[in-house]
């Protein structure tokens, strides 16, 4: 089964990820997953860090002249600013990191040691196997794109981007199309700096081309909606998910929210898509639409109060380099996660040792569908 794994810290020799189960025969392109970490880094209201790094990947094995050979994939992204031996203790816990409840979990005081692994530095070593599932995706012309949808009290009314606005995402620094919309996010960005704040926002993913069948009904683990939403939640300073319509679905009658199912020659179309492509726990072969909601940074530059845990004594919480707002490289992570997740929902449904393998056994079910429509 496709899976990751990462390891590193953030001032750490480096970040690693550890991609199992793709399939042989998938040639691999390493300027790909560069570029993929080169917007990660990019975006508005970023803090110091990501002057001094240039995340660059280097594959360490699974691969034979470019091409996969179905054995573990090692990647390896060397961080330039890698100080943790030397870098200060951290005992005054920051509200809203990781850092207290770290501290008294593993017993330290130094919530260094939490930190060092909380940061999202790791998320680093998430893009570049989202990359990997990118690139597995493209075979089967799956898509994955996401943009930024607000910053702070600033809304872009944007909706139903497809990839055609992939160039105007990537061209704004706020991940927004919209011109206007882009500048209130940078303005709600810079009145949080003048204020020594930080500030949240929400981010949106949608997978093109999804083939119906994805995941499953039959046991709460195999829904592909409950494993999607795991591995966005599971990104630093993410607090909630959404599909499709989301929490308004709770507002709307179903006669509203459900959307008509309609055969058109050897199509199946749906007026609309409140259901975010996903039902039953299966994709439906409408476009897969999920939102993700981002607290601000836990790091601000006039503390909260918080205490010292070494002295016992009440102290105005830590402050380490950070960022003031990081919803567009969140929207990275976000597409990372979602396609991981959708290539292994693809590679579960086709089988296959080799990529041709599975494509072969994906155009196979196609044709059934279409057998069975028309
Ligand atoms: C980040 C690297 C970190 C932070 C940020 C994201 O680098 P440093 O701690 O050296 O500045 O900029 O991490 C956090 C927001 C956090 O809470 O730790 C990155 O590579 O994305």
């Amino acid at each position: 089964m496709l899976n990751f794994r990462t390891a590193g810290e953030s001032h750490g020799k480096a970040l690693i990820a550890l991609v199992e189960g793709v399939p042989a025969g998938l040639r691999l392109d390493v300027s790909q997953i560069n570029a993929e970490l080169a917007r990660r880094q990019k975006g508005y209201g970023r803090g110091g860090r990501m002057l001094i790094e240039k995340d660059k990947a280097e594959i360490l094995s699974g691969i034979r002249k470019g091409v996969t050979l179905g054995s573990p994939i090692a990647i390896i992204i060397t961080n330039k600013d890698e100080r943790i031996d030397s870098a200060p203790e951290v005992l005054v816990p920051r509200p809203g990191h990781a850092d207290l409840a770290g501290a008294i979990k593993y017993g330290t005081r130094d919530a260094r040691n939490i930190l060092e692994r909380a940061s999202a530095r790791e998320t680093a070593a998430r893009v570049a196997a989202g990359s990997v599932a990118k690139q597995i995706l493209a075979r089967f012309n799956v898509n994955v794109f996401g943009h930024v949808i607000s910053i702070g009290q600033a809304f872009c009314e944007c909706r139903g981007l497809g990839s055609g606005d992939i160039a105007a995402i990537n061209a704004s620094d706020v991940s927004c199309p919209d011109k206007n919309a882009a500048k209130r996010m940078r303005a709600e960005i810079d009145s949080a700096a003048k204020e020594k704040d930080t500030i949240g926002g929400v981010f949106e993913l949608i997978a093109e081309n999804v083939p119906p069948g994805l995941g499953s009904h039959v046991q709460w683990d195999s829904k592909l909606d409950g494993r999607i939403a795991r591995a966005i939640l599971s990104i630093q300073a993410i607090k909630g998910v959404e599909f499709g319509a989301g929490f308004a679905s709770a507002l709307i009658p179903g006669s509203s929210l459900h959307d008509a199912i309609r055969r058109a020659g050897k199509k199946i179309v749906r007026g609309s898509n409140n259901a975010g492509g996903i039902e039953g726990g299966m994709s439906n072969g409408s476009d897969i639409i999920v939102r993700a909601a981002m607290k601000p940074i836990a790091t601000l530059y006039s503390p909260l109060e918080s205490f010292n845990l070494a002295t016992g004594k009440k102290a105005p919480a830590s402050v380490e380099r950070s960022d003031i707002c990081a919803v567009p490289a969140a929207c990275v992570v976000g597409e990372a996660a979602l396609a991981f997740e959708l290539a292994r929902a693809v590679l579960e449904k086709t089988g296959g040792d080799s990529i041709r393998e599975a494509e072969r056994n994906l155009s196979g079910y196609l044709k059934q569908i279409e057998a069975m429509i028309g």
